[in-house]
């Protein structure tokens, strides 16, 4: 097939591009030539733990915001991929809430089986993408990060796939230059051991504040103070745990809020959130947007109404991840396949906007839930994903706010049946509380038990 596409980035979001070109290519159909950069030394975006912060070994971003003793935010049944089951991966039935490696294991699993592995450059930073009217081509311009070259390749079509949850959200308050102790962003935090013995302010109210309190306390932190810009989370917390007003200032290590309260803190973690950032894409290409269930300015959420040439993936405020990222992949696949047409640029905006409107009468998470549900069932109906049953994944995500609410530090003993196995997934070995180790090998350990109960 005569024409080139770049897919930038090799995490969840690009390798579900990879993988939805390679199963159209194993169903017979010729495929594109395809160059993926990753400016990592491996793909799994996200998903790699890095130690590092601030600049990785070549000066550039280091991409990675995820820490040690990360566990699933959310049931693993409502991630999976409708083309291979965690059963599939692992070869028998798992619990629902596993740590970061496992998870990497399962993304790692279903591209390690393939050929995908040829098309990716790493070590290579996209660093600009150009559009010439004149030849409808895309110039993409990298640096080979171990040469220290650049270089630039023309493409007929670009897919963004970096992620937008690495590059921080840095609010200032008064007096934090002054403050005697750590003040670090939660894309910067790495070890909830760092901390154990302290007194913590996280500023935020939204997962990362959520996870990071958490993640603390569980390796003994002494308190966890929650600042909240619009509302507190509301969970029933431990008594060592309290949520209060903003932050207006600190002075010394005391920390004063709107409400006129004070505490004195070791700590402080902004939790406040991520930037959509795209340094190497022009004015007239990039995407501005917030964290939000539907960008604008991207017709079915993915196709750049600037370009529809250019196409962003994963750029949503997520309840559902990988599979969302496939049926995003799935979906541009067959637009650049020729496979779906796509309407004038008129009725494009205007599909994009009554989404859009839409989007802003949502009122709580279970609209949310619903609503995200609804785009992707649009998304893989004109397709050949393989179906899988989203109307019931968006019932076990209103599940798990629901047993959120009824216990913040114990909602990941839950167990939950996968859609595609029908399979329930068994209790793990030791209660989330306890279990301190992370690693793949002791979350694989056979002594797992078959809750009794849905839910149990
Ligand atoms: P990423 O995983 O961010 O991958 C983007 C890739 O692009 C990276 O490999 C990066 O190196 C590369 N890249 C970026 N810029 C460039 C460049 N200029 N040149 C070349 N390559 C570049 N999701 C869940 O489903 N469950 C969870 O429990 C969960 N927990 C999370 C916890 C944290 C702390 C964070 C930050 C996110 C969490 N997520 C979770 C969401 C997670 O971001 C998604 O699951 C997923 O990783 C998004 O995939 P992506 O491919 O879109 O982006
Ligand atoms: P989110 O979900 O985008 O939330 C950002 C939070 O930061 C949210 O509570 C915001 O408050 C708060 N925020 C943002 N700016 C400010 C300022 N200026 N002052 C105070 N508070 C602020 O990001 P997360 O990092 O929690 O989660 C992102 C992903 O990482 C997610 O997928 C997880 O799985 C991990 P608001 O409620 O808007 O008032």
């Amino acid at each position: 097939m005569s024409f080139r596409v770049a897919i930038l980035g090799a995490g969840p979001s690009g390798l579900a591009q990879l993988r939805a070109f390679e199963a159209a290519r194993d169903a017979g159909a010729e495929i594109p030539e395809i160059v993926c950069y990753e400016k990592q030394n491996d793909w799994g975006g996200m998903w790699n733990y890095t130690w590092r912060t601030g600049l990785d070994a070549y000066g550039e971003p280091v991409h990675g915001s995820m820490y040690r003793y990360l566990w699933s935010n959310g049931p693993k049944e409502c991630l999976e991929l409708a083309d291979y089951s965690f059963e599939e991966h692992f070869g028998r039935p798992i619990p629902s809430y596993p740590p970061r490696a496992v998870l990497r294991d399962y993304i790692m699993g279903r591209v390690a089986k393939s050929n995908m592995r040829q098309y990716v450059r790493f070590n290579t930073a996209v660093h600009w993408v150009e559009h010439d009217e004149a030849t409808d081509k895309f110039s993409v311009t990298v640096r080979d990060l171990k040469k220290d070259e650049l270089s630039t390749e023309e493409f007929d079509h670009v897919i963004v796939a970096t992620g937008h949850f690495s590059t921080p959200n840095t609010p200032y308050f008064e007096g934090l230059e002054q403050f005697p102790g750590r003040v670090l962003h939660a894309h910067d935090f790495r070890d909830a051991c760092e901390f154990t013995g302290k007194d913590l302010l996280l500023i935020g109210s939204s997962y990362s504040a959520e996870d990071i309190g958490t993640q603390c306390h569980k390796y003994g932190a002494k308190s966890v103070t929650f600042s909240y810009r619009s509302g507190p989370m509301g969970f029933d917390w431990p008594e060592s745990f309290s949520e209060v007003p903003l932050l207006t200032g600190v002075i010394g290590k005391t920390a004063y809020f709107k409400d006129g309260t004070s505490k004195d803190v070791d700590a402080i973690i902004l939790c406040t959130g991520y930037k959509h950032h795209f340094p190497f894409l022009p004015n007239d290409l990039t995407l501005t947007t917030h964290n939000r269930m539907y960008p604008e300015g991207l017709y079915k959420g993915i196709v750049s109404l600037a370009n529809p040439k250019l196409i962003f993936l994963g750029m949503q405020d997520q309840y559902y991840t990988f599979n969302m990222f496939d049926a995003q992949a799935w979906y541009a696949r067959d637009v650049m396949l020729g496979r779906i047409p796509l309407p004038s640029n008129e009725e494009m905006a205007a599909d994009t906007c009554e989404w859009v409107s839409r989007e802003l009468k949502l009122s709580d998470p279970t609209e949310e839930i619903d609503f995200q549900a609804s785009y992707i069932l649009d998304l893989i109906a004109p397709t050949d994903y393989p179906a899988f049953d989203v109307a019931r994944v968006a019932d076990i995500f209103k599940e798990w706010e629901h047993d959120k609410e009824a216990d913040i530090l114990g909602y990941r003993n839950k167990s939950y049946r996968s859609t595609l196995t029908g399979t329930l997934a068994p209790v793990h070995h030791t209660r989330w509380m306890d279990a301190m180790d992370d690693s793949l090998e002791t979350f694989l350990q056979e002594d797992q038990s078959e809750p009794a109960t849905e839910s149990a």
